[in-house]
C-alpha cells in the first residue's frame, strides 16, 4: 500500500472517530420513546408561537458551529460571559430556548429517562422536528452527543458568519466546519422561515455604499416595501419575514425569491448574484425534491460537528448550567 493511500485510510479513521458513537438508536435501551416524547413537546409549543420552528432551528445552528453540538450556547451565566451573552445572539429567539427546556422537562418525567438524554440531543431532535412540521422533509437524527461544560462569550465572535459576509467568507467559514457550498446554500434555504431584525439589512436600503443609496440586487418592489418596514426611525425590535412569499412554510420558495432579487439579507442574495452557487440556487429553485435531499444531507453533516462523547462531556440536569 502506498503511503499516501495509508494517510489517507488514517485520516478517514480520525475524521469517523469524531462522530464514531453518534447512532440512530442510541436511547434504545435507556429511553426508547425519545422520539415521540420530543415531538410531542414540540409540537405543544408551535402550536402555542410560530416562532418555535424558526427560534430552535436557528439556535442548532448557532450551538453546531461554536465549539460543536454540545448544547454550549444553552448555558447561561451569572456574570455576562457565555455564549448567549454575545451581542449577535442578542436576536436568538427566547422561544428556541424554551422548546428544549420543556422537551427536555418531558423526557425528564419519564422514570427511565430522567436524567438519561443530552440537551444536545434534543435540541438535534427538536431542530429536525419542527423543519417537519412547518412543511418540510423529516429524517432520522444520528444520536449520542453529550452535553459541553464550556460556554465563553469571545468563542461567538469568529464562528458565526454575518448577514454582510461575500461568498468568499461564507464558503470559507463553512468549509472550516467540512461543509462544502451545497451544504451552504442547501442551509440558508432554512432562511425559507423566520425573521430578521432591520438592522441586519438596513445598509441595503439606506446606505449602500454610499449614502441613499439602495443595493442594485434588491427587487425595486421589494426594496419599496423594505422602506416601510423598516423606516429609519424603526423600533429595534421589530422582525420581518425572512421570505416575504409563503414565511411560515418550509419550502423552496426561498431560492426563487432570490431569483427575484427578494433575498432579505446580503448573504442571502450573494448566492445568487454569484456565480459560484447560482447553479445551485436554480436547481434548489427549480426541483423541491432536490432541495430537501440536500437539505437532509447538509443537517447531519451540521450535526456532526464537535461532537462530545465519553469523559468530553455529560448529560446536563438543567439544560442552561452544567452539573
Ligand atoms: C449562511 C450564513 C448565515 C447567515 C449570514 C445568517 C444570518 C442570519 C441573520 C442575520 C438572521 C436574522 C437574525 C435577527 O435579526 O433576528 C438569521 C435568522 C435565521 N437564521 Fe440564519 N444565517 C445563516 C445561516 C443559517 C443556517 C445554516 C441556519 C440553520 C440551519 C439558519 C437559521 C436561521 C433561522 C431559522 C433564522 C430565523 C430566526 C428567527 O426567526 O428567530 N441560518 N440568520
Ligand atoms: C464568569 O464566571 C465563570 C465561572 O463562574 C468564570 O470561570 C469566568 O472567568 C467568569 N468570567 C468573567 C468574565 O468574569
Ligand atoms: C454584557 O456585556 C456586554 C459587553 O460585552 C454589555 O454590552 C452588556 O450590556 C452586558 N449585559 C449585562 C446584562 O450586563
Ligand atoms: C427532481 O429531482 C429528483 C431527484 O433528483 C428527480 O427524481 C426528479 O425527476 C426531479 N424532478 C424534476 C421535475 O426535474
Ligand atoms: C435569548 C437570549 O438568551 N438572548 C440573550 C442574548 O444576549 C443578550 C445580551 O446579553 C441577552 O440579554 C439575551 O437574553
Amino acid at each position: 500500500m502506498s503511503s499516501q493511500i495509508l494517510l489517507y485510510l488514517v485520516l478517514q479513521l480520525l475524521a469517523s472517530n469524531c462522530y464514531a458513537q453518534l447512532r440512530l438508536d442510541y436511547y434504545r435501551n435507556t429511553c426508547p420513546d425519545v422520539e415521540s416524547i420530543v415531538r410531542t413537546a414540540v409540537e405543544t409549543k408551535l402550536q402555542q408561537t410560530f416562532v418555535t420552528a424558526p427560534g430552535t432551528l436557528r439556535l442548532f445552528f448557532h450551538d453546531c458551529f461554536v465549539r460543536g453540538c454540545d448544547a454550549s450556547v444553552m448555558l447561561a451565566s451569572r456574570n455576562n460571559s457565555t455564549e448567549k451573552d454575545n451581542g449577535i445572539n442578542l436576536s436568538l429567539a427566547g422561544d428556541g430556548f424554551d422548546t428544549v427546556i420543556k422537551a427536555k422537562a418531558a423526557v425528564d418525567s419519564v422514570p427511565r429517562c430522567q436524567n438519561k438524554v443530552s440537551c444536545a440531543d434534543i435540541l438535534a431532535m427538536a431542530a429536525r422536528d419542527v423543519v417537519a412540521l412547518t412543511g418540510g422533509p423529516s429524517y432520522a437524527v444520528e444520536l449520542g452527543r453529550l452535553d459541553g461544560r464550556i460556554s465563553t462569550k469571545a468563542s461567538v465572535r469568529h464562528h458565526l458568519p454575518h448577514a454582510d459576509f461575500t461568498l468568499t467568507q461564507l464558503i470559507q467559514m463553512f468549509a472550516s466546519n467540512g461543509l462544502t457550498l451545497r451544504d451552504l446554500v442547501a442551509l440558508s434555504g432554512t432562511h425559507t422561515i423566520g425573521f430578521s431584525h432591520c438592522n441586519q439589512f438596513s445598509k441595503r436600503i439606506y446606505n449602500f455604499r454610499t449614502k441613499n443609496r439602495i443595493d442594485p440586487t434588491l427587487n425595486p418592489e421589494y426594496a419599496k416595501q423594505l422602506l416601510q418596514l423598516c423606516p429609519k426611525s424603526v423600533d429595534p425590535r421589530i422582525a420581518i419575514d425572512m421570505d416575504p412569499t409563503t414565511p411560515r412554510t418550509f419550502d423552496n420558495q426561498y431560492y426563487k425569491n432570490l431569483q427575484q432579487g427578494k433575498g432579505l439579507l446580503s448573504s442571502d442574495q450573494t448566492l445568487f448574484t454569484d456565480k459560484r452557487s447560482r447553479k445551485l440556487v436554480n436547481l434548489f429553485a427549480s426541483n423541491g425534491t432536490e432541495f430537501e435531499r440536500a437539505f437532509v444531507v447538509a443537517m447531519r453533516k451540521l450535526g456532526r460537528i464537535g461532537i462530545r462523547t465519553g469523559n468530553q462531556g455529560e448529560i446536563r440536569r438543567d439544560c442552561t448550567m452544567i452539573n
